[in-house]
């Protein structure tokens, strides 16, 4: 990994600055974002999709750490159903065995992609399964619950019943296996009766879901009409009982939904709902907008919950043509480009890739073209060619801060603001875009400059202004790169001379002009070194 221990190396270094006051520094007013990602199945391994909303959801957390927010990041397993009890009884074990086996993986891999969640939960933690029968309980008790038989064709991928005209050629649209008939006496929820509901909910609301092509699919299917829902199984043991009814499991995608609220009820020890609630947003791809879009707004209306402010829907990664899938077999195994080239080149590669909100297709070659394109040939290079700069006609110490304008400070200024305006809207892959071109802007800077002209010509305060503002344009990168690529960035801010602790990287620091002079500036290994193709 080549970045990797950034932070425990930085100890070592000599002539730490602080961060010190920014020139813009003044009262903020602090906001609060509570962001979820999708609980993931644990009835198969986790994969690159897994990976992909993980990392989304930690680069908007890392942002609002360092504008200051109150954050709290939640992600975790889904851990209940029919998928899970087949996938445990495949293997001879019980389905408990089974998901205490998966869910180690699933936490390796938010380990994995260097992700700063607040809490993992696991949908089979008493206090969830508790939680969830409260909840369920008040829905019931709102008279939103009736009981009823129901046939129908039922995927047991998605754990959903599917009508004829919703298949395609007979078979599920999302995992292209043959629907089962089955038939129970379950218990439903009266979906139907919040139709109208949900729909003035949307109309008020029309950033309710993004992005917007993703909302009107969702207002679409409201206004289409929706149907009630069975809520129970029947034939189904791994699953939390019905309260009133023990003969009966709550349907896993309730089961599931409700995480979002119970976490924060026993997380930390102390209850956080009033603190936090509603979410601020869900994150997730486009098969579960459903389940997130229309049931569990209505299934909050009923239990008298204040709705999440926002949904954002990524797109599919793609392997080749398709959707990646477990049920389909083709995913991609993020474990072996993490192991050998680290967590960031990864994190930057998704988000580079593919535009977050649309599909893409990723591979391991569009990998390491990037990868040695923009990471090794781009930043890692501007990082040593500064470095060794300063290094060779500076003793390795940051000169003083020139006096007069700075011929970069206007972009920065401009990239700065397309990037928090980018974050705070999800636009991950525009975020990286604006911050690209400055990264281009600083090598074009340094042909222009010529700063080796510069020392053979004597002109030592053009040479100054010159190191002292790639040295500054490195630190301002650092800043705007820290939540896409923390490791980089802290390791960006050491070399440089700087602590690189959170103050370093506070969201304020995205400023121009706030580089101490003195720092001790290291040289190091390439940041990136070279991917042999
Ligand atoms: O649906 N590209 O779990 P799941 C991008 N347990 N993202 C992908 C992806 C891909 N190819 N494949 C998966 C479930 N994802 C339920 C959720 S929530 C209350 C319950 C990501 O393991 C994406 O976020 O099938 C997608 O929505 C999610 O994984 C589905 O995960």
């Amino acid at each position: 990994m080549p970045v990797s221990g950034a932070a425990e190396r930085a100890s070592a270094r000599i002539a730490r600055i602080p961060a010190g006051k920014p020139r813009n520094s003044g009262c903020r007013h602090m906001g609060k974002f509570f962001v979820t990602t999708p609980i993931y199945y644990v009835n198969d391994v986790p994969h690159i999709g897994h990976a992909y909303t993980t990392i989304g959801a930690d680069v908007v957390s890392r942002f609002h750490r360092q504008k200051g927010d109150e954050v709290f990041f939640l992600t975790g397993t889904d851990e209940h159903g029919n998928k899970v009890e087949m996938a445990a009884t495949e293997r001879g074990i019980t389905p408990r065995e089974h998901a205490d086996q998966m869910v180690t993986r699933f936490k390796e891999v938010v380990r994995k992609v260097n992700a700063t969640n607040d809490f993992f939960i696991r949908t089979t933690d008493p206090q969830h399964e508790a939680y969830v029968q409260r909840f369920i309980q008040k829905v019931y008790d709102a008279g939103d619950i009736y009981e009823s038989s129901y046939s129908g064709l039922y995927c047991s991928a998605c754990e959903a019943y599917y009508t004829e005209e919703n298949l395609v050629d007979g078979l599920c649209p999302d995992h292209g296996t043959a629907p089962t008939f089955m038939e129970e006496k379950n218990y439903f929820f009266k979906l139907a009766d919040y139709q109208d509901r949900l729909r003035q909910h949307y109309l008020a609301h029309p950033d309710f879901v993004r992005p917007r092509h993703r909302y009107n699919e969702a207002l679409s299917f409201i206004e289409q009409g929706l149907d009630d829902i069975s809520i129970s199984r029947a034939t189904l043991k791994w699953g939390i009982p019905v309260p009133w009814d023990a003969s009966q499991v709550i349907y896993v995608w309730v089961d599931a939904l409700i995480n979002y609220a119970s976490a924060l009820s026993y997380a930390v020890g102390q209850d956080l709902t009033t603190r936090l609630w509603p979410p601020t947003y869900h994150l997730m791809a486009q098969d579960i907008l459903k389940f997130h879009g229309i049931i569990w707004p209505a299934l909050l209306m009923s239990a008298g919950y204040e709705l999440p402010e926002h949904l954002f829907i990524h797109g599919y990664l793609k392997l080749g043509g398709e959707k990646m899938s477990k049920t389909r077999g083709n995913v991609m195994d993020p474990f072996p480009l993490i192991e050998q080239y680290g967590a960031d080149p990864f994190r930057f590669y998704c988000l580079r890739e593919v535009n977050f909100g649309q599909d893409g297709v990723v591979g391991e070659d569009s990998f390491k073209a990037r990868y040695n394109a923009e990471l090794a040939n781009e930043l890692g290079n501007l990082m040593s060619r500064t470095a060794s700069m300063i290094g060779k006609y500076r003793a390795g110490v940051v000169p003083a801060a020139p006096v007069g304008e700075s011929p970069l400070a206007e972009e920065a200024a401009a990239v700065a603001a397309v990037v928090e305006k980018a974050l705070g809207d999800f636009d991950l892959s525009g975020g990286l875009e604006a911050i690209w071109t400055f990264v281009r802007r600083l090598n074009r800077f340094v042909e222009e400059r010529a700063p080796w002209k510069q020392a053979k010509a004597g002109e030592d305060a053009a040479l100054d202004h010159t190191l002292w503002n790639l040295a500054e344009g490195l630190r301002f990168l650092a800043v705007v790169l820290h939540s896409f690529i923390p490791a980089t960035s802290a390791e960006m801010m050491s070399r440089l001379g700087m602590e690189p602790d959170a103050a370093a990287v506070a969201w304020e620091r995205a400023a121009w002009g706030l580089l101490p002079a003195g720092g001790a500036v290291t040289a190091g290994a390439p940041l990136f070194p070279r991917i042999d193709v």
